[in-house]
């Protein structure tokens, strides 16, 4: 505690991050990615995803593993606030026991403007976090967390978590480079990651993990793909019959096991976004109502032709809207092939009455859901085929959901619609071969630069697909590397780095990952050349 603080009083130190953050000079107070590759690794800020602006000392104080928490504000008192203290406190303090020591932190406080727990899409995330202020030579006070929402307090909250470390020769939590000032806020306003329960079921227990996890790099959507042509898991009340889609009569989701997730996530300000595949890979459905398959042997796309597969579509909209309340609603509509409409006595008789071809029954089943998802109060997404092939023809309120490659976000925004990106050649989790590198520096607005367009721009989502992995190794497949994207997405354009990222990047990524292992997420090693051996 005898190091002296390399800048004076908190106040001017902000004033400072503004002036260099604009100005792109270094003073004392470390202003994040605007570092020199001489800079040694103890000069990098091991937190992940990098906050806006931050500056701090060169002090290491404290923390008081019975670290008490005082709340203030309209929101301060949320049990959402109060259980994120109570897990957070779990993760920091699950090695240390109290010691007759006097500890520099006792307490953290957590003011929260607002009581509005609505989670909708960008919610206000941003929060301020001090940890002790300095007078003179002596630390002074605490920790302070400020947020006009309680989801700003839960960022807050898991960014106070990564400055504590236990050191294992004191038994004592520690704040390296104390006093910290970090004001922060999400770069977008989407930031997902797609599990797939259709393909291999995942138990509930494994969901909630994957948000939790999810929590730690400040995600916060999670986009459930429930549902695929290879099983149906989720009870629909309105139609019973329909889960019998799914693999067994216990990988299956009850209403209540799905209320329990979306519950779990809020209490950590994560949305999710739920998904109906419609109607190219629907085939599970067919299981329990064989009517909504075109015939036994063409059971997807959907039986276009019949009234009652939009009967089904919107009583499921129905009952899953009282289990997500998430504005944003999945539709699908990728990977649509009709040839076996046309090939299908009935279908076809239908498309030739009403002068179709097959693709506009693609477009009229595409734009058919979507209506009756916007009568119920839900902005539809879908896949980007639907914008590739109908363009403007799809309701004005869509969200454009890329995967095919770069390109469509572009194109999309150009003519209003808004956009998340997850190129499939750099966010896909199940590509194996797509190193950390690759998901790092994706960017979302590349080949975006009118700043309205990039308005439009909600964000991205890197994708699980669950084709190749299963409970056994969903986390490890998932993590380090959604990690990456976590940071491109949240952190501000001019705070993540570029170039040199081995040298800036890699080493706090190493870093993070072991941070994941200590918080019993099994994440998979960072693969990196830097950490193989040379051949004896
Ligand atoms: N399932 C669904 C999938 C994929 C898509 N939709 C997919 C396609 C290609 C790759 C990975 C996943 N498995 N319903 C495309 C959005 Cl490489």
């Amino acid at each position: 505690m005898s190091n002296e603080f390399p800048i004076s009083a908190s106040i001017s130190l902000g004033f400072l991050c503004i002036l260099c953050a604009s100005f792109g000079v270094l003073v004392e107070g470390r202003i994040l990615g605007l570092k020199s590759n001489s800079d040694l690794d103890d000069s990098l800020v091991y937190l992940w995803p990098l906050p806006s602006q931050l500056s701090h000392g060169n002090t290491t104080i404290s923390v008081d593993p019975h670290l008490s928490l005082e709340v203030g504000g309209k929101g301060g008192d949320s049990s959402i606030v109060r259980e994120a203290f109570q897990r957070y406190r779990d993760i920091i303090f699950k090695h240390s026991s109290r010691g007759n020591a006097v500890y520099d932190i006792t307490n953290i406080k957590i003011i929260v403007e607002s009581d509005n727990e609505t989670l909708h899409l960008g919610v206000d995330e941003s929060y301020s976090l001090y940890v002790a202020k300095q007078d003179g030579l002596s630390i002074l006070g605490d920790a302070t967390i400020e947020a006009n929402t309680v989801y700003g307090a839960l960022r807050g909250l898991e960014t106070f978590s990564q400055l504590c470390s236990f050191d294992y020769g004191t038994k004592s939590v520690e704040v390296h480079k104390a006093p910290w000032s970090i004001q922060d806020e999400p770069r977008f306003v989407f930031r997902g990651l797609l599990l797939d329960t259709s393909r291999h079921y995942l138990p509930i227990s494994v969901i909630k993990q994957v948000i939790e996890s999810m929590s730690y790099v400040k995600l916060n959507v999670l986009h459930w793909h429930i549902i695929d042509e290879e099983s149906f898991p989720l009870e629909i009340p309105s139609y019973p019959n329909l889960w019998k889609g799914a693999y067994s009569k216990w990988e299956r989701y009850t209403v209540e096991d799905a209320l329990e997730i979306v519950e779990f996530a809020k209490m950590r300000g994560i949305n999710v976004m739920a998904e109906i595949d419609v109607p190219g890979h629907g085939a599970s459905w067919g299981a329990g109502y064989p009517d909504l398959w075109p015939s036994p042997t063409c059971q997807e796309p959907l039986d276009v032709s019949k009234n009652f597969t939009f009967e089904v579509i919107s009583s499921i909209l129905t009952d899953m809207r009282n289990i997500f309340p998430f504005e944003l609603f999945h539709l699908g509509g990728d990977e649509v092939n009709t040839d076996c409409w046309s090939s299908t006595p009935h279908v076809k008789q239908w498309l030739q009455m009403h002068n179709m071809t097959g693709k506009d029954a693609y477009q009229y089943f595409v734009l058919r859901a979507q209506a009756i998802a916007v009568t119920k109060n839900l902005t539809p997404v879908n896949w980007e085929e639907t914008f590739n092939t109908f363009q403007e023809n799809l309701h004005p309120q869509t969200v454009v959901h890329n995967w095919l490659g770069p390109g469509v976000c572009p194109r999309a925004v150009e003519k209003g619609f808004r956009c998340i990106y997850s190129n499939q050649g750099v966010w896909y989790l199940d590509h194996l071969d797509i190193p950390w590198e690759g998901f790092y520096n994706s960017e979302p607005l590349e080949g975006i630069d009118d700043a309205s367009a990039q308005k439009l721009v909600l964000g991205g989502e890197v994708c699980m697909w669950g084709e190749t992995a299963d409970a056994s190794d969903v986390q490890q497949t998932i993590w380090p590397r959604a990690a990456a994207a976590a940071e491109r997405l949240w952190s501000r354009r001019e705070v993540t780095p570029t170039e040199n990222i081995r040298v800036t990047v890699l080493p706090r990524l190493l870093y993070f990952r072991c941070l994941l292992n200590r918080r019993e997420i099994p994440a998979a090693p960072v693969k990196n050349e830097l950490a193989r051996r040379p051949p004896a």
